[in-house]
């Protein structure tokens, strides 16, 4: 246990507003009692549970032009940005337990902002089954969880895209997106628009988990911070079946570590959110458990050779 790793804050959001299926608010309980504190404190990390964030109560409504819930996951995420800018500017590393990945703008937002002002550069890995790179005139869904990358580059409505003060929050170069598998059709034109970096399965089927992360952390100095954006959904559904949208084909158990691990080794990471864990659809917390044992990695547990 050689590293040293800053105070940690877990914050929650139990949140499933931006989602088509219920059951991610409870995402925040089912980390907790799969042992994430526990973890974190055994790794020798000073850890805070902040308790969850209060936001509004889902109306369970169809999209309206386009999105659905759109006044709540602007207050919910404006909750996350204050409550993930308060931890940064306290020295702290906030670990957002959501939710649904709608939250990632708030937090990034956030996180985009505190680089700024302390002049760090910012890396963004966006650990996914999806690019999340929707608008409300491409949505197959209205989900606001399938839109909070465009948002944060600027594409969205002005609530979000400028939830910081200025848009866009950040610029798609800031980005890199691992494990993608399922990007739709209007989505994907924007992708390519925009130019994000995306290392999708086929990527890593053909040059391997261990080549993508290098070339994703590529750049990452001692000036970085790092910043995590784990989608459960982003690990293979044999694993991991706890989420609202699983698809085949994703990352196994040994390349899912492999990707933490070396996210450790850089000993830049200084933000984190874990995010569509949804415990309804799982069985006995199995995918609250494995995401615990994947943060243990991401904060340097390692075998006996590595230590
Ligand atoms: B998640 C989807 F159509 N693309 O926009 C959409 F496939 O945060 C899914 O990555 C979005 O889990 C998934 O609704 C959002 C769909
Ligand atoms: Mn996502
Ligand atoms: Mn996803
Ligand atoms: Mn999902």
């Amino acid at each position: 246990m050689s590293r040293r790793y800053p105070p940690v804050s877990l914050v929650g959001a139990p949140t499933d507003v931006g989602a088509g299926h219920r059951g991610a608010r409870l995402g925040p309980e089912a980390l907790r009692i799969a042992g994430l504190g526990e973890a974190l404190v055994a790794r020798g990390v000073d850890v805070e549970d902040r308790g969850n964030l209060d936001g509004p109560r889902n109306p369970w409504q169809k999209p309206v032009e386009g999105y659905r819930h759109l006044p709540e996951v602007v207050e919910w995420n404006r909750l996350v940005m204050e409550a993930v800018l308060a931890e940064l500017r306290g020295g702290r590393m906030p670990i957002m337990l959501g939710g649904d990945h709608c939250l990632g703008l708030g937090s990034i937002t956030a996180v985009a902002r505190h680089c700024r002002e302390t002049g760090k550069q910012l890396r963004v890995l966006w650990l996914d089954a999806h690019a999340d790179f929707n608008t409300s005139q491409v949505t197959p869904s209205g989900n606001i969880h399938g839109m909070p990358v465009a948002c944060l580059c600027g594409i969205g409505p002005r609530e979000l895209t400028h939830l910081g003060g200025d848009a866009p929050a950040i610029t798609p170069d800031v980005v890199r997106q691992i494990g993608i598998r399922s990007v739709d059709e209007g989505e994907k034109r924007l992708v390519k628009e925009y130019g994000l970096d995306v290392y999708d399965m086929r990527y890593i089927d053909e040059v391997g988990m261990k080549r993508v992360m290098e070339e994703a952390l590529e750049g990452v100095d001692d000036n970085t911070h790092l910043h995590v954006s784990f989608d459960v959904d982003f690990l293979d559904p044999s694993i991991a079946p706890g989420v609202g949208t699983t698809v085949p084909g994703g990352p196994n158990y040994r390349e899912a570590q492999l990707v933490m691990e070396m996210i450790a080794d850089t000993g830049r990471m200084a933000s984190l959110d874990i995010v569509e864990l949804n415990p309804i659809i799982d069985k006995r917390n199995r995918t609250g458990r494995l995401a615990v044992a994947l943060v243990e990695s991401l904060f340097g547990k390692s075998t006996l050779m590595r230590d």
